[in-house]
């Protein structure tokens, strides 16, 4: 693999990130190709957003069999992940630590309804020829909080030795990982290792989520109502299926929570509707104040 330190032109609109495509002469990157999907997070100060990775086909998010994984975790990089283009496969890795993979698989089913599952060890091997076979077609990254094993997996799915021994760091603390490195896997395929992620705002859209809560969403059309709240009130199929037992309470809690999310940041960049849901408020308030 060829590594250089290259500079960019401060004439470029785009600031270049791993994974994207350059055109660099005498050191010097020229231009960028337009990125074909991008995953994206809010920027810490949460008004602009920063681009992790360009061009991935296949995000793996990677989640610790032990402990048990947080299944908001799960679903708010899955968001991120259909936000991006490309399409996210679940890793629940260190399976070698459960002592029940199978009640495990079983925890994880409601978050990932619409998405491949792969169990993982790189300690005893398993899911790892399959993870081989997802990945060798096209550019991977992986998603996860640190210490979840992304470097590990890696490791374990390069055969390598060149590569492993350059990115072999294993150890215990946080953060083992601090910058983004593009790997050129055997015998093919490419792998974008990136630190864990810590915060898991959400830069995320209609689409995203309907993707990720497919369960939730699908029976959400036939609510009686279009602009129904789904906290109850007659004529809602979401709360009747999750009376009915059909969707766990938590899966529409969450869903309900990244809607929030969702419109919450639609406000702060739209000056307008925010002053539109104001005028709302207020006469909701008004109108409160006359009933009385
Ligand atoms: N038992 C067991 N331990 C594992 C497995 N995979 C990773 N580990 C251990 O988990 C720890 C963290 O692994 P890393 O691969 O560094 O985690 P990471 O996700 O890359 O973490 P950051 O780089 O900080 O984001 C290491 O001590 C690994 O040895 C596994 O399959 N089984
Ligand atoms: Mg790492
Ligand atoms: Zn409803």
């Amino acid at each position: 693999m060829a590594s250089e330190t290259v500079t960019f032109s401060s004439a470029l609109d785009v600031t270049p990130v791993a994974g994207d495509w350059a055109a660099v002469r005498d050191g010097k990157i020229l231009g960028l190709a337009g990125r074909r999907t991008a995953v994206e997070r809010p920027d810490p100060d949460g008004n602009r957003t920063q681009v992790l990775a360009a061009n991935i086909d296949v995000v793996l998010i990677v989640v610790a069999a032990v402990p048990r994984p947080s299944l908001r975790a799960v679903e708010r990089m899955q968001v991120m992940a259909w936000d991006s283009g490309a399409t996210p496969v679940l890793v629940v890795t260190k399976a070698d630590l459960c002592a029940d993979p199978e009640e495990l698989l079983d925890y994880v089913a409601p978050v990932s309804a619409g998405i491949e599952v792969v169990l993982s060890s790189i300690a005893d091997g398993r899911g790892l020829d399959h993870l081989r076979g997802l990945i060798q077609h096209g550019t991977t990254t992986m998603l996860g909080a640190s210490g979840a094993g992304k470097t590990s997996l890696l490791n374990a799915l390069d055969g390598a030795d060149a590569a492993v021994a350059a990115v072999r760091r294993d150890g215990q603390g946080r953060h083992t990982t601090t910058t983004r490195r593009l790997f050129f896997m055997w015998p093919s395929g490419v792998m974008l290792d990136i630190p864990g992620i810590r915060s898991l705002s959400l830069k995320a859209t209609q689409e995203g989520i309907a993707d990720t809560f497919e369960d939730v969403a699908g029976v959400a059309r036939n609510c009686r109502f279009g602009d129904c709240t789904h906290d109850g009130i007659a004529g809602c199929a979401v709360a009747a299926a999750v009376a009915a037992g059909e969707i766990p309470a938590r899966r529409l809690e969450s869903w309900l929570a990244v809607q929030r999310e969702l419109s919450f940041q639609e406000r702060r960049n739209n000056p307008a509707a925010m002053a539109e849901q104001r005028k709302q408020w207020k006469q909701a308030t008004k109108m409160s104040r006359k009933r009385r």
